[in-house]
């Protein structure tokens, strides 16, 4: 009985050695302005700083007014920790929310939001809608982050296949342990 109970740790220990991830996500450690800020002018863009580089290509962050219109202003940048958009004049007074999306080092995507407050109205016109095709194009980031966090993860696809292995092994190791603790107590 030992010797199952040894195989069954070992056959554990081994499983959550592929499944525990090397890496933890990035984290947000600052922005400017900073959550929960009140501003009396607007910012001319929005910095976010994450604790570990951000991967190229997926970062989005985007920028919405009390009334909903969106105030981010161009293509989100990544400079290694620092995610940055330009920011258009912004309008209303009101909250406004930084909405972000990353892709961490470890090929995660991770999204969260700042907000800050702009205490007096600024000359921005809310009138001035996003280009409906920027709708979309939020939508995409989504996409192709998630997609590429699947091939990234061909990791994943490859620790459900030494998952398998190990429950395999695990079984047949199983059926000898039982076999042999059977056999010493018939034959003992
Ligand atoms: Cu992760």
């Amino acid at each position: 009985m030992r010797r199952l109970l040894t195989v069954l740790l070992f056959a554990c220990a081994a499983l959550l050695g592929v499944v525990t991830p090397a890496q933890a996500h990035n984290v947000l450690i600052g922005s400017d302005p900073k959550d929960g800020a009140q501003l009396a002018t607007g910012p001319e863009k929005i910095t976010l700083t994450f604790d570990q580089p951000v991967r190229q290509g997926f970062a989005q962050i985007s920028l919405t007014g009390p009334d909903g219109t969106r105030w981010e202003d161009g293509k989100t940048a990544v400079n290694g920790e620092k995610v940055s958009v330009a920011v258009r004049p912004l309008g209303p007074a009101g909250q406004y929310v930084v909405g972000y999306r990353i892709l961490s080092s470890d090929g995660h995507p991770v999204a969260s939001k700042v907000t800050f407050t702009l205490t007096t109205a600024g000359p921005g016109t809310a009138s001035q809608p996003a280009p409906a095709s920027s709708a979309v194009a939020s939508q995409a980031p989504d996409l192709s982050a998630q997609a590429a966090e699947a091939s990234q993860n061909g990791g994943a696809g490859m620790a459900v296949l030494w998952i398998a292995a190990a429950l395999v092994v695990l079984g047949g190791a199983t059926i000898v342990a039982m076999r042999r603790t059977k056999g010493q107590g018939t034959s003992g």
